[in-house]
């Protein structure tokens, strides 16, 4: 990597994925979930190409010639990310080269701009991995609404609370019959390293959906990230599953139904009154019934049974 004459490179470990320097906000959910898996990587003696679009994950590189990740990065358009990794990926496989192609991208690259070429890699079982950090907005260029945004949340295109559902994006990767689709938690890390092994050592395509706190456009205080998406898992807003080929799944972790106010009232994008918190706990009961019902009648058997 190119330095500036005179500036010593700041020191870095094997495992560190994304270096010192970036440009992510204090907080960001999406920062940890880079060293988490840069350490995933390390602790599987394995290495990784990135393919990432247009989103705040691509802006925190930094200004050519420096880049503040650790590996071979690619910037993509929104559009074509999936593709691009699908690429990268077929060159690795056709060289017999080792490592993990993986697509990095947020929610706006994922359930909206550039889910045409995901569902098209997910249709071909591309041998890659793509994982979606969603911190529920247009983070990158202020904070508009993505579909992925929950109902009630303010954002500059919703100023008075968004008024629709978020998109059930585990549900459409799990319609493709990828080999494995899972969710992530940062404010479970044990569970979020598991995964990452299990997507390591499967191949063609595999889903990773991760909720990642933004204090920025949440406006949540920074030091409250994990705490929240914590919260998110306790009281049923964010489950944690797995999904193997779109026809067996498996609960992670139950909900205590802690009351999800705990985790409105923390964020100023949530205002009193326009969240309806009976509907809210409805949804979120009725939601992970379905779950249960699918884990129940279609349960993830291991080899032992
Ligand atoms: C086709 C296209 N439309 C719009 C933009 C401007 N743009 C850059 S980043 C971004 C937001 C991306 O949101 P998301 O994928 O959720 O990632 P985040 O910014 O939240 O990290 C937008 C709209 C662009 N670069 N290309
Ligand atoms: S705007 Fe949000 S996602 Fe983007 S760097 Fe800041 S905290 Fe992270
Ligand atoms: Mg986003």
């Amino acid at each position: 990597m190119p330095t500036l004459e005179g500036v010593p490179p700041i020191p870095c470990t094997e495992e560190c994925l994304l270096r010192p320097g970036n440009t992510n906000c204090g907080g960001c959910g999406m920062g940890v979930g880079l060293t988490m898996l840069g350490r995933a990587l390390a602790e599987a003696g394995d290495t990784c190409t990135l393919a990432i679009p247009a989103c705040c994950g691509i802006v925190t590189a930094g200004a050519f010639p420096t880049t503040s990740y650790g590996v071979p990065t690619v910037a993509t358009t929104f559009a074509s990310a999936a593709a691009v990794a699908a690429g990268i990926a077929t060159i690795r496989d056709l060289n017999e080269e080792r490592g993990q192609v993986i697509c990095w991208a947020g929610d706006g690259g994922t359930y909206d701009i550039g889910i045409a070429t995901l569902s098209a890699a997910a249709e071909r079982n591309e041998n890659i991995i793509y994982i979606c950090y969603d911190n529920e907005i247009y983070g990158n260029t202020g904070g508009q609404r993505s579909s992925a945004t929950p109902p009630g949340a303010r954002t500059t295109t919703t100023p008075g609370g968004k008024s629709e559902d978020k998109k059930d994006i585990m549900a459409i990767m799990a319609a493709h019959q990828i080999p494995y689709a899972a969710t992530l938690s940062i404010a479970h890390p044990e569970d979020f390293a598991r995964k990452l092994r299990t997507a390591f050592s499967i191949s063609g395509t595999r889903f990773l959906l991760m909720h990642s706190p933004c204090p920025t456009g949440w406006k949540s205080e920074p030091a409250d990230s994990v705490e929240l998406v914590r919260l998110a898992v306790a009281s049923g807003l964010f489950s944690l599953y797995e999904v193997w080929n779109g026809r067996a799944w498996r609960i992670n972790v139950e909900p205590d139904w802690t009351d999800p106010m705990e985790y409105f009232k923390r964020q100023r994008r949530f205002r009193d009154g326009e969240i309806d918190l009976q509907a809210t706990e409805r949804a979120s009961r009725d939601r992970f019934q379905r779950l249960e019902v699918l884990a129940r009648e279609f349960p993830y058997k291991t080899k032992e049974g």
